[in-house]
């Protein structure tokens, strides 16, 4: 990419999730200066890993920056699922699909999306416009020397949905097969914006500390030879009893991704680390440290590096109920 070619490097962001104000405080943090109501850096530029939406306390704030960010040229992005959900959850279901909207109206869907509906209850057509702005969000990104995807990068995968979509971009076509399972668009969508679960044992439940009931637990792509369910578990929870020690099955091998520890390095959000930052393999580093639960919005700055570097970490604490006062323009962003 020719556009980057004088750029000192990129600094990767994880999931903001409605942190608008920790957002601003950590850019400023990484050297960048608002100019013309865009965050911008004299030499270097932003990649988000998706999931601006949901939970947090500022989400159209954090849609706001980030948007003027990648339209001005100052940052690009790769969809999370929480994007991907809200264009499926506003989106009318064509009649076939027997339903009103591509993504059901359930009490849990309803609850993941709330916060971002009420924000924005006010702002009717600053919501149309931003869900016109996520359909043009990738799905991945692949630049010289890094790859980005929010939560796995599956190679076979990512070459077919290529073949169609050469710069990672979905359409309406491609979100309305999204929905049905089993079709090539949904296991595009599951597996990049949501990364592979294996379920539990009947009767067994994983109680989240986001307050969700799990039947599954979130796997992990980047071990070389995974023999056990806790090889490959990443996520905050413990799995339960003695299931960390637990065989995968053949066709629980079979299912999962694989990401070499030759491959470029590839930046992911999604998981919900917790504590200090730190990198799970030497190619692979995970940004999302629940910065909405009052954990880390955590940066990555990456300046050519084919081995990725703990010490590139820079991150903001999130303080309870991200109590930093919002200036002004925050509160007043149109
Ligand atoms: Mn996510």
């Amino acid at each position: 990419m020719t556009r980057y070619a004088s750029l000192e490097g990129f600094d990767l962001i994880g999931d903001v999730h409605g942190c608008g104000a920790t957002l601003a405080s950590l850019l400023e943090k990484l050297g960048y200066h608002r100019r013309g109501g865009v965050y911008r850096h004299p030499r270097r530029r932003a990649i988000f890993l998706g999931d601006l939406i949901d939970r947090g306390p500022r989400i159209r704030l954090a849609v706001n920056i980030v948007r003027r960010m990648v339209e001005e040229g100052e940052a690009e992005i790769v969809m999370g699922n929480h994007e991907y959900n809200a264009l499926a959850y506003c989106q009318r279901a064509p009649s076939r699909l027997g339903r009103e909207w591509l993504r059901e109206h359930t009490p849990r869907h309803n609850r993941i999306i709330k916060e971002t509906l009420e924000q924005y209850r006010d702002h009717p057509a600053e919501w149309d416009d931003a869900l016109a702005w996520f359909r043009e969000i990738p799905l991945l990104l692949e630049l010289p020397g890094l790859r980005v995807v929010h939560a796995c990068w599956d190679q076979p995968l990512i070459d077919a949905l290529r073949r169609e979509h050469p710069d990672g971009r979905i359409d309406s076509a491609f979100l309305e097969a999204s929905v049905e399972h089993g079709t090539f668009a949904w296991q595009v969508m599951d597996r990049l914006t949501r990364g592979t679960h294996i379920p539990l044992p009947e009767g067994v439940t994983i109680h989240s500390g986001d307050g969700f009931t799990r039947r599954s637990f979130r796997a992990h792509f980047w071990a070389r030879n995974p023999r056990t369910w806790g090889d490959v578990v990443f996520q905050p929870d413990n799995l339960p009893d003695d299931l960390e020690s637990r065989p995968l099955t053949d066709r629980e091998r079979a299912y999962l991704s694989h990401y070499g520890a030759d491959e470029p390095p590839l930046f992911i959000g999604h998981y919900w680390c917790e504590g200090i930052p730190s990198l799970p393999a030497r190619n692979v580093a995970c940004l999302d440290y629940s910065a909405v639960k009052f954990g880390r919005l955590v940066a990555y700055r990456w300046s050519g590096e084919s081995r990725l570097n703990a010490d590139h970490f820079v991150w903001v604490r999130v303080p309870q109920e991200e109590t930093a006062r919002p200036r002004p323009w925050e509160i007043d962003f149109d």
